[in-house]
């Protein structure tokens, strides 16, 4: 199901150039292949079958968490609560001309950790990397890379086009229904008219209704399409603008992955005064992370080089490449 969509309508001015995020399977995609070609590089990709194994894949519809978990109350987005069979409800009966909610805020290991059991084995192209360290700062540090279901009906969406916050990479996998996403690179940022106090949103909302009275310079971005089915992962890369839209009723999780390559630009968004100017601990944070990127650098290089040795041994946990590593000896 390589799909890549046709140009919307409202954008005709002139042609929008569309690319269609390359789908490759996971047997022809080591991770490391993965890791040097996709993640270091910062260019998108859908891995298919990337969790084999998910008991997710079979067990997650949209009955199952109406039946199982119908009478928890969740947060479903931005301040507004509700029994997630409400929600189910809504997203079922939801459609294109009335779309209903859109659940993003649930975090697993948190709110329904009693879903963890079907996302195992884990999938191996979501490991959160330096997420998982022991030296990332407590405030960032997150092992599950920020494990976050997300549901909708038909025509539901996540609420903003974005980029992750913590200059972060995202992998999103699909279990039930398809979803399409839009990406567009780094470099197009200009014409997606980012909101001034929220540089990390942007102002256009409904990518097929864009106002180009408003967003004049929008068709020259080039947008990257592709819709994801059960079973396929879609990467994100840091700093890339995405938004996503329910094509047939959709049960996905996400998470974040910080990488030794999306370090530098971490470093600069965590260590940036929001007024300007010097501020003596935004220098103490910056220094710390700056020598603990280059031990976790070190320590990630011995895992690489020497794979099984005793200093890759006892000190991975500091520093995991892989899930096997993450445990302390
Ligand atoms: O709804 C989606 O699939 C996108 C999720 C996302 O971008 C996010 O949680 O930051």
């Amino acid at each position: 199901m390589n799909a890549v969509q046709e140009a919307p309508s409202s954008v005709t001015a002139e042609a929008p150039r569309i690319i269609s995020v390359p789908k490759i399977h996971s047997r022809d995609l080591p991770y490391e292949v993965f890791l040097r070609d996709y993640v270091a590089t910062n260019r998108p990709v859908v891995i298919q079958d990337a969790a084999p194994g998910w008991a997710a894949l079979e067990t997650w519809t949209p009955e199952y968490f109406k039946n199982t978990f119908g009478s928890q109350v969740v947060e479903v987005t931005y301040g507004v609560k509700q029994k997630l069979a409400e929600v189910m409800d809504g997203v079922l009966a939801s459609t294109a001309e009335k779309p209903g909610p859109y659940l993003h805020k649930v975090i697993i290991h948190q709110h329904m950790p009693a879903l963890l059991p079907a996302l195992s084995p884990e999938n191996i192209y979501a490991f959160p990397q330096r997420y998982c360290s022991p030296l990332m700062p407590r405030r960032f540090r997150r092992p599950d890379g920020y494990l976050k279901l997300l549901i909708g009906g038909v025509g539901g969406k996540f609420p903003l086009m974005h980029f992750d916050s913590d200059n972060a990479h995202a992998i999103i996998t699909e279990i039930y229904g398809d979803k399409e996403f839009v990406l567009f690179a780094p470099g197009d940022t200009d014409y997606v008219y980012p909101h001034e106090n929220s540089p990390g949103t942007s102002q256009i909302d409904d990518l097929d209704h864009v106002d180009l009275n408003r967003f004049p310079e929008f068709p020259k971005a080039t947008q990257y399409r592709v819709v994801i089915g059960p079973g396929e992962s879609v990467f994100v890369p840091s700093r890339w603008w995405h938004s996503a839209r329910v094509v047939t009723t959709s049960v996905s999780v996400c998470t974040n992955i910080m990488y030794s390559t999306n370090w530098a630009g971490f470093i600069d968004i965590s260590c940036e005064n929001p007024v300007g100017g010097f501020k003596p601990s935004l220098l103490a944070k910056r220094l710390y992370l700056l020598t603990a990127g280059v031990i976790m650098g070190l320590i990630e290089s011995v895992q690489k080089n020497l794979p099984g040795s005793f200093p890759a041994r006892a000190l991975g946990y500091l520093s995991p490449i892989s899930p096997d590593a993450r445990r302390k000896p």
